[in-house]
């Protein structure tokens, strides 16, 4: 049976997922998450009650959680580019920056986007003035430690990389990346050229007038 993702293209965290499966053309079967599929909408809340996407099944085996995929990938789909390095040592590197990005960047991120979904009465403006003070101090850091590196981690591309593309990629448009962090800028740049990344971000494209704080003209 072929692995199915239920997924979207404009999700942050589908891309995570995607850019794994694009860099090793691993075979999937895309079950949309949008109204024109009900089928599929309905099928994912059955299997995954907490309805966040996306969630792979893999021969009956429901995998929730971007970060929980693309490790079951690499464990029962293994294929040349590798998510985690073998030496334990170096995949902690690689999940420290994988939570990095998730909780400092992805969260606050998805609080600005969230907000403006919002109708006025019900604004969080304190909690969107904490989510940009994050942002800027995650960048900060995320500026020492990306320094000399090509990726995230410090050695080949992969989980920790997966998560950061859609992470800045978005936490760019919604709090953007400060000129003075230029590293962090760098590394943007760098990620989104990657033809995984670069495919993710141009079946999006058609999405993009939905983003809620209004597209920037720029990736
Ligand atoms: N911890 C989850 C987060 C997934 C997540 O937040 N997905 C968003 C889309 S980017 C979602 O499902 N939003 C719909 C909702 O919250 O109902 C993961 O790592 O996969």
């Amino acid at each position: 049976m072929p692995l199915e993702l239920f997924a979207h293209p404009f999700s942050s965290y589908c891309w995570k997922v995607l850019i794994a499966l694009y860099e090793n053309d691993t075979p999937f079967r895309l079950r949309l998450l949008a109204p024109e599929d009900p089928a599929s909408m309905a099928e994912h809340g059955r299997v995954w009650p907490l309805k966040k996407m996306p969630v792979l099944v893999d021969d009956g085996q429901v995998v929730p959680e971007a970060t929980i995929i693309i490790e079951h990938l690499q464990l029962r789909h293994p294929a040349k580019v590798r998510f985690l390095p073998d030496d334990p040592r170096a995949a902690l590197e690689v999940r420290l920056l994988d939570r990095v990005f998730d909780n400092y960047v992805m969260t606050p991120m998805q609080k600005i986007v969230g907000d403006a979904i919002r109708r006025p009465d019900e604004r969080d403006a304190r909690g969107v003035a904490d989510a940009r003070a994050l942002l800027d101090t995650t960048y900060r850091w995320l500026d020492g430690a990306l320094a000399g590196r090509e990726w995230a981690a410090g050695g080949d591309f992969g989980l920790a990389d997966c998560a950061g593309a859609p992470a800045l990629f978005y936490a760019d448009w919604a709090h953007a990346i400060d000129p003075a962090f230029a590293n962090v800028r760098a590394y943007r740049a760098r990620v989104l050229a990657r033809p995984s990344v670069a495919r993710a971000v141009d079946e999006a494209r058609p999405y993009r007038k939905f983003f809620p704080l209004g597209a920037p003209d720029h990736d």
